[in-house]
């Protein structure tokens, strides 16, 4: 009797989870609204891509090459194909919300529709989703109606790469990830008081000196990552790799803003050019983690002249309206006692040095905007007074960006209480060093960018959030994959998916049909984030 009654709990589990198999499609993030239905449609040699309007031909060309990584099919491209075939369309009256699609599958076809062409291209990460779930079932993919477009506009990723320099091919991967999940933003941090990434060819000493320090890192544990070694450590992107990286991710409707930090964090920068700080005199780029008082000084005009040169070759690599100029952790001690700061705070009439802070920034905004770009700030950025259109990234905490939007600012939500993924994932002893905070994935995911303290006309200010990864215990890629997935894939669905539809058990169980996923895609994922809840 025992036998028997375990067989037929086997049969029970073979039919429930073959049928649930069958029955459910694990997209993250969560589309507005699935259908399913009781149709399937099998991919094989013969099926087809239908292309109907050339402006489709790199969504045709992607979806080709990913289908054809993921099946034994070749997938050609057809201009007429009655059955057996998929196709891809712009119908901006059918699908009328932007980023928006529809992606039908049936028994004879699977016919997506964008509202442009980047809701092609997420209704095809969306069936390439439903593929991979499909791989050990004969590439039967079940049938279903999709409709779907995004909560909000702005939708980031950050990956700081001056405390840590990383190389081309993992951006390019990163990027990958980032569209798979309907990530649109990359925040390229890429200047810090530990090193200065991108060529700038005016101030060859940024290439040269700021893009290297000489000493290491000491870590805060005997298993720390950091290098012990003494070596030089450091490097750059050219211009060149910038452009192509920048077009790498247009192709897959990913904008990329470059971040310049100023007036602080800005100790690299002034190794090269020392007569940019307050006290002129032997700065290095930082060889140890935290905030340092040596930054660009407010009141020499040789300053203003330097980032805005840089700002000259930095805008023409990339088309973001948005530029980052950073603006966090400035100490003031510096420009308390700098004769010209204080001489620059009695001429434009300031009575402190937030202001003084205030002032630059102004001055970068004007800048930016005389140059058709639009400024983006860390929140300290409201210290003494926000720049007439700034855009302010909320970080400690929601304060900063409830306060803008208020004051009618544009804002993106970014809170380091729960979106900071070089925290702790875990509380396990075994777990690598990680900056002193805990946000589990279930956190994250509990993460609702319209505060209760906004009214209806202020959450229009809310355009997005943001997760970031700071790199300081993060040098090796692997690393930085460790932390930032499956964190990302809760980012991602808050950024997409209506509030309404947020149930965290429900996206685990979609995350579990991930893992499969990001294996394939060679994530050096964190796999044990069902053990922990917040
Ligand atoms: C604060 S978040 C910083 C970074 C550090 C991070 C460490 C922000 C705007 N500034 O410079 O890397 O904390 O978690």
């Amino acid at each position: 009797p025992k036998t028997k009654s375990f067989f037929i709990i086997f049969l029970m589990y073979f039919f429930t989870s073959n049928y649930t198999f069958a029955q459910s499609i694990a997209i993250i993030p969560k589309p507005v609204s699935v259908q399913l239905t009781q149709e399937k449609f099998t991919l094989n040699s013969s099926t087809s891509i239908l292309q109907t309007s050339a402006s489709l031909s790199g969504n045709v060309q992607f979806l080709q090459e990913a289908l054809h990584t993921l099946t034994p099919f070749s997938f050609p491209i057809t201009k007429n194909t009655t059955s057996n075939f998929i196709q891809l369309s712009i119908d901006a009256d059918k699908v009328t919300q932007k980023e928006g699609y529809q992606l039908i599958i049936s028994k004879n076809s699977i016919q997506l529709t964008g509202h442009d062409e980047a809701g092609v291209f997420y209704g095809i990460q969306s069936l390439i989703q439903i593929a991979y779930q499909a791989q050990n079932k004969g590439f039967n993919l079940s049938g279903c109606r999709i409709e779907d477009y995004p909560r909000f506009t702005y939708r980031g990723l950050h990956l700081d790469v001056g405390r840590n320099f990383f190389p081309l091919s993992f951006l390019k991967k990163y990027i990958d990830l980032l569209a798979f999940y309907k990530i649109n933003t990359f925040h390229w941090h890429l200047t810090d008081d530990q090193g200065w990434r991108i060529e700038i060819k005016k101030y060859p000493r940024l290439q040269s000196v700021a893009a290297f320090r000489y000493e290491t890192i000491i870590g805060h544990k005997k298993d720390s990552p950091h290098r012990f070694d003494g070596k030089k450590y450091g490097g750059f992107y050219s211009q060149e790799e910038v452009k192509a990286l920048v077009k790498y991710a247009s192709e897959k409707y990913v904008t990329i803003i470059p971040e310049i930090e100023m007036p602080g964090h800005a100790q690299a920068a002034l190794s090269a050019y020392p007569h940019l700080g307050c006290i002129g005199g032997s700065y290095k780029a930082a060889t140890f983690w935290g905030v340092f008082e040596d930054v660009f000084c407010a009141g020499n005009d040789s300053t203003f002249t330097f980032l805005q040169d840089v700002l000259d070759e930095v805008i023409p690599l990339f088309p973001s309206k948005y530029i980052h100029i950073g603006g966090d952790e400035c100490p003031k001690t510096r420009w308390k006692v700098c004769p010209k700061c204080q001489k620059r705070m009695k001429d434009e009439h300031l009575t402190d040095e937030h202001e003084l802070q205030s002032y630059f920034i102004q001055k970068m905004e004007k800048y930016l905007n005389s140059k058709n770009r639009e400024l983006i700030g860390w929140d300290e950025i409201l210290e003494g007074g926000l720049s007439p259109k700034a855009t302010v990234m909320s970080w400690r905490g929601e304060a900063g960006g409830i306060a803008a939007a208020k004051q009618k600012h544009n804002v993106i939500m970014t809170p380091e209480s729960h979106l900071y993924l070089d925290y702790y994932q875990s509380l396990h002893p075994d777990e690598p060093t990680a900056a002193a905070s805990f946000t589990p994935l279930s956190k994250v995911y509990s993460y609702e960018p319209f505060s209760t303290e906004l009214n209806h006309e202020d959450e229009q200010y809310i355009k997005g959030v943001q997760a970031n990864i700071w790199t300081e215990y993060t040098p090796q890629p692997a690393q930085v994959e460790y932390m930032v997935f499956p964190r990302a894939l809760a980012l991602s669905e808050i950024a997409w998916s209506p509030k309404t539809h947020k149930n965290y058990d429900d996206f685990l169980s979609r995350l579990r049909q991930h893992r499969n996923i990001l294996k394939q895609k060679k994530v050096n994922f964190f796999d044990r984030f069902e053990e922990i809840t917040y």
